[in-house]
C-alpha cells in the first residue's frame, strides 16, 4: 500500500508552456542540483543566520567574497531586489541573493516587496540562461511573514514572471519542514480556484 502523505506525494504545477512549478520537501536547498538556487538575504548581503547561513556555509568563501564586491559597488541591497553570484562548491552554478521583507503586519508594502523577490530572483535567473531555478520560503523564517500568505504572494509572482521567462522553465520551492511543504500545495491549490492570470494544471509529483 502506497502512501498518499505529503512526504510521499506533493504537486506539480504544469503551465500551458509546459513550464513548471515544483514543491519539494523537507528539503535542504544547499543540496539542490538546479541551475541557480535563491538565497533570503539581508540588505548587508554578508551573511546571516537561516537559509543565508546555510547557503554561505556550504558554498564556501567565494560567494561571500563575490557578495562584498557587489556592496562595494552598489550599497545595501533594498528589499524586493535581486543580485547574482557563483555558486562556490554548490552543485548549484548560480546563487541569486535576494531580500524579502521584514513583517510588520502586511499593511507596509511586505506584499509587493515578496511578490518582487520572486520576480526580479526569475527576471535575473532568465538573463543568465538558467533554465531551473530554486526558491526557500523567503522570508518566513527570521523575517516573520506568515507562511499562507506568503505562499500565496510566492507562488503567483512566481507563476506571473515565469509566464514572461524566455529560458527558465522550472522553479522549485524547496521547503524545509513538512507543515511549510503542505501550507505551500495548500497555496496553489487554492490559486487554482481562483482562476489565476496565468493558468496551469496541477499534477500529483514525488516530494
Ligand atoms: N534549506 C531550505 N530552507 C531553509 C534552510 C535550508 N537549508 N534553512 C532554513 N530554511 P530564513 P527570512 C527555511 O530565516 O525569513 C537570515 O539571517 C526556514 O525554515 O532563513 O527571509 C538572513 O541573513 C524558513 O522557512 O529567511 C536575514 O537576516 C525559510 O527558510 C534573515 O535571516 C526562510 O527563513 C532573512 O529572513
Amino acid at each position: 500500500m502506497l502512501a498518499t502523505d505529503v512526504h510521499d506525494f506533493t504537486i506539480r504545477l504544469v503551465m500551458e508552456s509546459g513550464k513548471t512549478v515544483e514543491f519539494s520537501g523537507p528539503s535542504d536547498i544547499t543540496r539542490e542540483t538546479s541551475d541557480a538556487i535563491v538565497n533570503a538575504a539581508n540588505s548587508s548581503l554578508l551573511g546571516g543566520g537561516g537559509v543565508d547561513g546555510a547557503i554561505h556555509r556550504a558554498g564556501g568563501p567565494a560567494i561571500l567574497a563575490e557578495c562584498k564586491q557587489i556592496v562595494k559597488k552598489i550599497g545595501r541591497l533594498p528589499p524586493g531586489n535581486a543580485v547574482i553570484t557563483s555558486g562556490g562548491q554548490l552543485a548549484a552554478k548560480h546563487v541569486i541573493h535576494t531580500v524579502g521583507p521584514i513583517y510588520r503586519g502586511g499593511d507596509s508594502g511586505e506584499p509587493d516587496e515578496l511578490a518582487s523577490c520572486h520576480r526580479e530572483s526569475i527576471r535575473l535567473a532568465d538573463e543568465h540562461g538558467v533554465q531551473s531555478l530554486s526558491f526557500p520560503a523567503i522570508s518566513t523564517g527570521a523575517f516573520g511573514y506568515p507562511v499562507p500568505q506568503a505562499a500565496a504572494v510566492a507562488i503567483s509572482s512566481t507563476l506571473e514572471a515565469l509566464a514572461a521567462a524566455k529560458h527558465v522553465s522550472t522553479v522549485r520551492f524547496v521547503l524545509f519542514d513538512s507543515g511549510t511543504l503542505k501550507t505551500y500545495v495548500r497555496a496553489a491549490e487554492n490559486l487554482s480556484h481562483s482562476s489565476p492570470a496565468s493558468p496551469f494544471r496541477i499534477e500529483k509529483a514525488q516530494s
